[in-house]
């Protein structure tokens, strides 16, 4: 982004970090990971809970004095008003994680309304707060799609002009601006970064890989848009998080940072790879219309956050791929109430409004 003279990270006084999104699929794994490895640190979990929202996730932080849950919108002043007074009250250096997004494509086909209220004007309404009450960091989370699709060569560096395609990956590409704007005119301590598809736990399923665990699992057949030949690259879900940790860290301010999982593949490959691995057919396969403007390949350039910051995926695929499955079969209950939509009753049942 910006070259703006760096502010290092400052632990010495205390940490809150105020994780948006963090009852979300990535967020979830984040807040988890920070309760496990900066224990010290107070962490404000601020999230809407929308349909992608599941309390229950937390459940493993139940009588976490360092963890607080506030509901609320970060598009409503207010409510993300609660959200700081909530890190001002445990106090030390405040930082902001920014997960909370809409992030499914197709739904942004059907509607992009609800993207750009979140993503673009829910974006712009945390950092006016955040640089009010003069954070310590902001990492912005976004993905690789806002630099559009590749050809069959090449991969996606920083320096990548945005071309977002959808609606979705454009309110990214929006806030991204955002985020921009404000360290470049404000002297803003923002970081923002890019990584491409994850997989693992919590992942909601009408995302590619848990919807085809779900429908294995029932009996139903695996919807693969158009030739199946789109390419994506995976990346675990825990190694995202330690990258964003080590961005958040280590990261100077007003830099991009991209993550990959160093693991492309088609996603007719994906499919046919889950199938063994559940010793299901091929016939389970059954090709779909196509997404409209479906990006045909991404692939991610990550020698920057490896260079400077030291980070790169400790996971393989071949280790990942298998716990994730055997994850979703120990949690299929987690996976039905998701299906079935009776997980949004937790949080009527469990605060009662
Ligand atoms: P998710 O859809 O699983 O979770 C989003 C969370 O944000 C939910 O808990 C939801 O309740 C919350 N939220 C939505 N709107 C909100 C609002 N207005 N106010 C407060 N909270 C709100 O998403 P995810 O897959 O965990 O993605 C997290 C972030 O990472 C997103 O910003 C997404 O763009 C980015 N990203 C995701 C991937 C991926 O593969 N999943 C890849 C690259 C980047
Ligand atoms: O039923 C399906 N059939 C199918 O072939 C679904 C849901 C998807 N697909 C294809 C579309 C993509 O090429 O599988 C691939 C993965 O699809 P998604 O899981 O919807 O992910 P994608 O569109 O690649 O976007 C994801 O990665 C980048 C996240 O949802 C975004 O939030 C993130 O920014």
């Amino acid at each position: 982004m910006h070259a703006i003279p760096d502010q290092p990270f400052d632990a010495a006084h205390g940490v809150t970090v105020l994780v948006t999104g963090g009852a979300g699929f990535i967020g979830t794994s984040f807040v988890h990971m920070l309760a496990e490895l900066r224990p010290q640190w107070n962490i404000v979990n601020f999230d809407a809970l929308t349909y992608a929202g599941n309390l229950e996730n937390l459940e493993g932080l139940r009588g976490n004095a360092r963890h607080q849950f506030v509901k609320g919108d970060i598009c409503v002043d207010e409510d993300v008003e609660r959200a700081f007074a909530a890190c001002s009250k445990f106090g030390g250096k405040v930082c902001v994680v920014h997960f909370a997004a809409e992030s499914h494509v197709d739904r942004s086909i059907i509607s992009g309304r609800p993207f750009v209220l979140t993503n673009v004007l829910g974006t712009q309404t945390l950092l006016d707060h955040a640089r009010k009450l003069g954070v310590m960091r902001f990492v912005h989370v976004s993905t690789d799609e806002v630099y559009g699709t590749l050809g069959a060569t090449g991969a996606f560096s920083e320096e990548t002009p945005l071309a977002p395609n959808s609606p979705y990956s454009s309110s990214k590409a929006g806030s991204d601006l955002l985020v921009r704007a404000a360290v470049h005119t404000h002297g803003f301590p923002a970081l923002i970064t890019r990584c491409s598809n994850n997989y693992g736990p919590y992942q909601f399923p009408e995302k590619f890989l848990p919807l085809m665990i779900a429908n294995i699992g029932e009996g139903k057949s695996i919807p693969v848009y158009g030739d199946g030949l789109q390419i994506r690259d995976w990346l675990y879900v825990r190694d995202h998080c330690e990258a964003i940790l080590a961005v958040l860290e280590r990261g100077h301010v007003g830099e991009v940072y991209n993550i990959g999982g160093n693991n492309e593949m088609t996603n007719i490959a994906l499919v046919k790879r889950v199938l063994k691995e559940l010793s299901k057919p091929e016939s389970l396969i059954t090709y779909v219309k196509d997404r409209p403007g479906h990006d045909r390949r991404y692939a991610i350039d990550a020698t920057k956050i490896r260079r400077e910051l030291g980070w790169s995926p400790r996971y393989t695929f071949d280790q990942a791929l298998p716990e994730t499955i055997r994850w979703y079969h120990a949690n299929s209950a987690w996976l039905q109430r998701v299906r079935s939509g009776a997980y949004r009753d937790y949080y009527q049942r469990q605060y009662g409004s």
